[in-house]
Formats: structure tokens, C-alpha cells, sequence
């Protein structure tokens, strides 16, 4: 299933939002990118529908964000045989609190793509039992079962269930999932960013007097580490430093106090040359330390997801990362 979709998935693969004026389609666009503004509907009687493109430079995904649904007067006939033909897939978006929902049964009835049904409001449900509820009177009006994912966006609240639209959307859009995804992580990196920095920053004043160096620059980076693992909810036991150490590869980690943990690992011993090497050429703790924090943040979050990066990608990151620190961390 995966291996078909992948083969039938375009370079930038097209997101069908469909559902009515309000059910969040615009929060949902923003809760996966960041960007768009919420409640920016469409008026009454305005035509054309909206795209967003994510990264809105070099495009991996687009949403096309269609008129709502159920407005008077509005035959969506012809807004739907093209969004039909143009889209690879339909986030068709249900209010759980909204009791017309036939618009967009109907909709899904005659749509002809996968469809992933998005719950949204979840928090404006008393229960779970009447969540569930709201969703089989919807699956009831649609006929047929489909996936679901329910969410919550409040506007100045806590965002749930993007992870798990995520895991979803992996089965039939993979590579619009993959870029989602990176796209929550750096936002989960920059609600730590400060704290890397202020790790970064105490590494690279021990440079300034090397002997303190000795004890401090081991002691900045396992003590941020512990903080990132932390905040990710992540148990940093010792296997797990021999991973990310060997999924670095670079020899950043070598340069910690817990290095006696790190050698029980003998992945690591052949990295080591290289790894010094690489290390002293970076210049400075500040930047080995940051670049450190980056690529350990997004492996901690790939940790806590039961899916950590791959060591190309982790070390790009790193290496990106290592030269931004050198420019000064942006
Ligand atoms: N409490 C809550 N409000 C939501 C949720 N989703 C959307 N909203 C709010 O509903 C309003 C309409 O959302 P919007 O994304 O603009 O809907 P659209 O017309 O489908 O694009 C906005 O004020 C949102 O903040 C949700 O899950 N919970
Ligand atoms: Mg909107």
C-alpha cells in the first residue's frame, strides 16, 4: 500500500480541504505549517479557491482550500470536479459540535480520492463518549467507514491530534506526511532554542578560559542534553546516547564528560579520529555545542514518536546547524 502510494504520490502532492465556512481549515493549515490566518474565510459570494504552498518558496505540499461548504445559494458542482481532478487527497474537516453536517457527507460521498476525515473541537466536547457520538452520526451520513483523526485547536489553546493526522496522512501521502513532519519539528525545536542557546553560550565561554574548558564544556553539554530530554519526555539512558552518538557520527558527543559511557559503545571508537578532527575544526564550543543541541532535539522528538531520524539526516542537520553557529545561530 505504501510502496503504491508513493509511486502515484507528485513531486507536490495537493491537499483537498473540504468541509464548511468555520470547521478549521485554515487553523488546520496553520496548526501543520505555521502559516495562514485563521478566520479568514471566505465571504459569501467570493469564487475562487484558496492554495497555500508549504515552504511557501520551494513548495513539498500544497493545500487547496475550497469554498465552504452548505452557503446559500453556492452549487459547489463545478468547485468540486475541479478539486476532484487537481487534488490527491481530501482532508475533509468536521466540526464535532456542528449539527449540519449533510453538506459535507454529500461531498464525501461523491469524491473519489482517500479521504482522511478531521475531526475538529474536540475540546468543545463535554466527553469523550460525546465525541464519539458526533463521529458516528457523521460515519452514519456518510455510509461508510473512513479514517479519522480528531483534534483540538483552540485559538489560544493547546493544539492536539496534528501528530496523529500525521501518521495517518504516512499511509497514502508519504512524502507531504515527511515534510509536515519536519516542519513540526522545527517548531518543537524552537520552543527549546533558547535553551540551547544559553548551554551554547556557557560552552563557548569556557573556551575563553581554556582550563575551565575541561570541566565545563562536558558539563554545558550533557546538562543541555538532559534538559532536551527532558522536555521531549525522553529517558536519556546510556543505550540511548550510544544511539545518537552513533547516529551523529561526527564525534560531537566525544567531546562530553560522559564519554566512559559513550566508549562502552564500540560504534563509536572508529569515529573518533574523525570525529576530533571534526570537532577542532568547528572552531569553537559555542558552535559544536549548539550544533549538538539542534540535531539532539530532533532526535529526541524523532525518540519520543517511536521514530528517530536516519544519520543522513540527522547529520545534515548538524552539519547545518554547525555552520549557522559559526555565522552566528540565526
Ligand atoms: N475551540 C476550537 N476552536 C476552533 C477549532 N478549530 C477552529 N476553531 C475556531 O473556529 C473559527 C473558524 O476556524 P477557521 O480555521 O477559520 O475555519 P475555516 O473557515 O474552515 O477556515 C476560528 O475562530 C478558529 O479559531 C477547534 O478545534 N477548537
Ligand atoms: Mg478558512
Amino acid at each position: 500500500m505504501a510502496d503504491t502510494a508513493r509511486d502515484i504520490e507528485p513531486a507536490v502532492p495537493v491537499l483537498w480541504l473540504l468541509g464548511k465556512t468555520g470547521a478549521g481549515k485554515t487553523s488546520l493549515v496553520r496548526a501543520l505549517t505555521g502559516e495562514g490566518v485563521v478566520g479568514s474565510g471566505f465571504a459569501p459570494g467570493t469564487r475562487q479557491a484558496q492554495r497555500v504552498d508549504f515552504p511557501a518558496d520551494a513548495p513539498a505540499v500544497r493545500f487547496l482550500d475550497t469554498r465552504g461548504l452548505g452557503e446559500a445559494g453556492y452549487d459547489p458542482a463545478t468547485d468540486m470536479a475541479a478539486a476532484q481532478a487537481g487534488t490527491q487527497a481530501v482532508l475533509a474537516v468536521v466540526r464535532l459540535d456542528d449539527p449540519v453536517q449533510e453538506p459535507v457527507a454529500a461531498a464525501i460521498r461523491q469524491v473519489k480520492l482517500p479521504v482522511l476525515l478531521v475531526f475538529t473541537g474536540a475540546d468543545l466536547m463535554a466527553s469523550e463518549a460525546e465525541q464519539e457520538r458526533a463521529r458516528a452520526r457523521f460515519r452514519a451520513l456518510v455510509g461508510r467507514d473512513l479514517p479519522f483523526v480528531t483534534l483540538a485547536m483552540p485559538a489560544d489553546g493547546l493544539v492536539t491530534g496534528i501528530e496523529a493526522l500525521l501518521d495517518a496522512l504516512d499511509s497514502f501521502m508519504p512524502r507531504a506526511a515527511a515534510s509536515l513532519r519536519r516542519a513540526d519539528e522545527a517548531r518543537a525545536f524552537a520552543a527549546v532554542r533558547k535553551t540551547v542557546l544559553r548551554y551554547a553560550a556557557a560552552a563557548g565561554a569556557s573556551d575563553i578560559v581554556p582550563l575551565a574548558g575541561v570541566a565545563t564544556v562536558p558539563a554545558a553539554q550533557g546538562a543541555m542534553l538532559q534538559a532536551l530530554a527532558k522536555h521531549h519526555g525522553v529517558a536519556l539512558t546510556p543505550a540511548r546516547l550510544g544511539l545518537l552518538a552513533s547516529a551523529l557520527g561526527t564525534g560531537a558527543l566525544v567531546r562530553m564528560g560522559i564519554g566512559h559511557v559513550l566508549r562502552q559503545g564500540a560504534k563509536l571508537v572508529p569515529f573518533a579520529g574523525q570525529t576530533l578532527g571534526a570537532a577542532a575544526a568547528a572552531g569553537t564550543s559555542f558552535a559544536t555545542t549548539w550544533a549538538l543541541g539542534r540535531a539532539a532535539s530532533a532526535w529526541l522528538y524523532g525518540v519520543a514518536r517511536g521514530a528517530p531520524p536516519d544519520p543522513v539526516a540527522l547529520r545534515a542537520l548538524y552539519d547545518q546547524a554547525l555552520r549557522g553557529a559559526r555565522n552566528g545561530p540565526g
